[in-house]
């Protein structure tokens, strides 16, 4: 008798911890965010920077943990998205050109010469293009948040200055994306190569490869003059935008308030991030120049030289991205 209540109030101890324990673990989240660069860099910092207002605004509830570097597809970033996607990563802050193999509307900032400047990028993303686009991500079950930025991309090599197509003859270039950057270095008679940012360290390091495109901020915190690359030429082909975004299942498992939590600081880290990327360029220019870097800016001629020789590039792949995307984003930049 006395043992079975004893017994009894033990189990109901037992189930009232399980209760407890039940409901602590429905609210207190941990969801992991993917990034292919780390917070050396400020594309990994945009994501320490979500990470970090979600845990303060939820009073640690959310903790959102960072895995950079592509770890968690074990470095092949063109998997980020599928992987998102299914649910193997919670949430990422993934560039438009590593996820364009599964979301084709997102080659539209790859196409070659398309955004000259910040005004024509934030008219894009800002305006109609952006929100198709954005549209076209949730339509496959991941869901966009916000805009970040890596940045202009530009053209580096070790063999020699580049100011017009001709000088690109033959190199080899590494590329990561999709077939759109094929395209564009083939038009501009180089060899181009696809790897992935894992496999291009060393082998621009081995010079497998004699050139490479990135960021300002990419080639500074990389060091990317160490591995031979004495040739800078700044061209701003393309810009390549970050998107703050989330699995679809685990986005339906929060409620309401969380929901907006996680959008509000998406939109608060992307926009610090872009503030800062843009505001550091020039200062990154003058620390690249000042390790020796040989830098080449286009006159207008020469840039309208490139132009020429890519245009082949819109004709084959506007129907691919969608003709009124195309059109939505030309037009948002002529009106900038
Ligand atoms: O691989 C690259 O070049 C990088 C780091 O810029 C991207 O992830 C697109």
């Amino acid at each position: 008798m006395h043992a079975t209540s004893r017994l009894t109030k033990f189990a109901a101890a037992l189930a009232g911890a399980a209760l407890l324990g039940a409901s602590l673990s429905a609210q207190a989240r941990e969801l992991s965010i993917s990034t292919v660069l780390s917070d050396a860099f400020p594309w990994g910092q945009a994501a320490e920077k979500w990470a970090e207002l979600v845990e303060e605004r939820t009073e640690g509830r959310i903790t959102m943990r960072v895995y950079p570097n592509a770890q968690l597809v074990a470095g092949d970033q063109t998997r980020e998205f599928s992987a998102m996607r299914s649910g193997l990563i919670d949430a990422a802050v993934g560039s438009t050109i590593n996820w364009l193999p599964q979301v084709p509307e997102l080659n539209l900032f790859s196409l070659p010469f398309l955004l000259p400047d910040e005004a024509a990028v934030d008219a894009v993303t800002g305006g109609a293009a952006g929100d198709t686009i954005f549209a076209a991500i949730e339509s496959r079950d991941v869901i966009p948040l916000a805009w970040g930025e890596n940045g202009f991309r530009q053209l580096s090599n070790s063999r020699g200055p580049v100011t017009e197509p001709a000088d690109l003859e033959g190199l080899k270039i590494r590329v990561v994306g999709s077939p759109l950057f094929q395209d564009t270095f083939t038009a501009l008679g180089a060899d181009p190569t696809q790897m992935s940012w894992t496999d291009a360290q060393p082998a621009l390091t081995t010079g497998a490869v004699d050139g490479q495109e990135n960021p300002l901020s990419v080639f500074d915190v990389a060091r990317i003059d160490q591995v031979g690359q004495e040739h800078l030429t700044l061209w701003n082909y393309m810009n390549d935008p970050l998107i703050f975004a989330v699995n679809r299942q685990v986005w339906l498992s929060l409620d309401e308030a969380d929901r907006e939590t996680l959008r509000e600081a998406a939109l608060d880290a992307g926009q610090w991030e872009i503030a800062m990327t843009r505001e550091q360029e020039a200062e990154r220019l003058a620390a690249i120049q000042a390790r020796g870097v040989n830098v080449a800016e286009l006159t207008d001629d020469q840039y309208q030289a490139f132009v020429e020789a890519t245009a082949e590039v819109h004709d084959k792949w506007a129907p691919r991205i969608g003709e009124a995307l195309v059109e939505a984003a030309r037009e948002a930049v002529e009106a900038r």
